[in-house]
């Protein structure tokens, strides 16, 4: 397979290599794009060393059999839909396309059916999100969610390097405050992106857009306050969950314990234990009257972003009979 990762020296982008490479997916080219400032970078893959080449039109003009995107929406706006006029299949990590209705948004263990057949581009869901369904997927299923009402504890990786970078300098005395809404570190601070009209934040638009429709259910209810929190990686959420038909504790238990990278626990989990993990781990279930609780964490630079990416792939691959 010849496969281009556009953003490979980001974040998202260098755990897309890593990922790639520990799940030992049979790669004959391996082409990394990014910025002409990052152009020239080296990476390394396996026993080689690549030279990250500047993204340019031309380049997205070349046939591969993936390009996975995550340079975020402005870059994917113009250069994944020169690719895909060009015929490319294209995994995008950004949010340009979520939400448009003949692009499918796919969590592989939730809805790869949308990949049979299908050519084009493929929109990558929100790292809250992501961690979030995979845990309620088999719960849905099953005995259909009505309501969910979830606080998350997001870490700075959410936003990059330049996220990561501002808490690291205010951990080392940095007073400067560039990425986020106010100083990050030794705080909380409960708002992500930009505040939208109705109050609720771009992040947590996301999770209610996503939500229904990669559960192509417009009725449920999503009840969303995002938070970031002074930890480099992994999400954490706080889930309140009701559904319309009537279960039990143990059914539920049951059903995480079978979900597809889910790992249902007693122990602690804390985004510490997840780190570099592919897993999603959720613990501490609780049911109170018609109301379940979970807490869910995971690597949200893997599970959140280029793991789901690498699954999309790969799924897609199966489903497609591609070489
Ligand atoms: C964060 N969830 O933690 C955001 C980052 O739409 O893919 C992911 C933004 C996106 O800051």
């Amino acid at each position: 397979m010849k496969i281009g990762i556009v953003g490979a020296t980001g974040e998202v982008g260098r755990t897309m290599v890593k990922v790639i490479e520990e799940m030992n997916i049979n790669i004959k080219e391996l082409h990394l794009f990014a910025s002409k400032k990052s152009a020239g970078t080296h990476i390394k893959f396996k026993k080689n060393e690549i030279i990250v080449e500047e993204l340019t039109e031309d380049s997205m003009k070349e046939k591969y059999d993936y390009l996975l995107f995550s340079a975020g929406s402005e870059i994917s706006k113009k250069y994944a839909l020169i690719a895909q006029n060009h015929g490319n299949i294209i995994i995008d990590n950004s949010s340009a396309f979520r939400q448009e209705k003949n692009i499918p948004l796919v969590i592989p263990e939730i809805n790869y059916q949308k990949l049979k057949n299908y050519k084009g581009i493929i929109a990558n869901p929100n790292c809250s999100t992501i961690q979030m369904l995979l845990a309620l997927n088999k719960i849905h299923k099953q005995f259909q969610i009505k309501d969910i009402y979830v606080s998350t504890y997001q870490a700075v990786s959410g936003a990059g390097k330049k996220g990561m970078n501002e808490l690291l300098f205010q951990q080392n005395g940095s007073k400067a405050v560039s990425h986020f809404p106010t100083i990050i570190s030794n705080n909380v601070i409960p708002v992500i992106g930009d505040i939208e009209e109705n109050g609720f934040t771009t992040e947590e638009m996301k999770m209610i857009n996503e939500t229904q429709k990669i559960f192509e259910d417009n009725s449920i209810n999503i009840y969303p306050t995002a938070v970031r929190v002074p930890v480099l990686y992994g999400h954490s959420e706080s889930i309140l969950f009701k559904t319309n038909k009537k279960t039990t504790l143990n059914k539920v238990k049951e059903l995480l314990e079978n979900s597809e990278n889910i790992i249902y626990t007693d122990e602690l989990i804390t985004p510490l234990k997840v780190e570099s993990s592919n897993m999603t781990y959720v613990s501490r279930l609780r049911k109170m009257n018609d109301s379940f609780l979970i807490w869910v964490v995971a690597d949200n630079v893997r599970v959140g972003a280029a793991t789901n990416a690498v699954r999309i792939l790969l799924k897609h691959k199966e489903l497609n009979n591609i070489e």
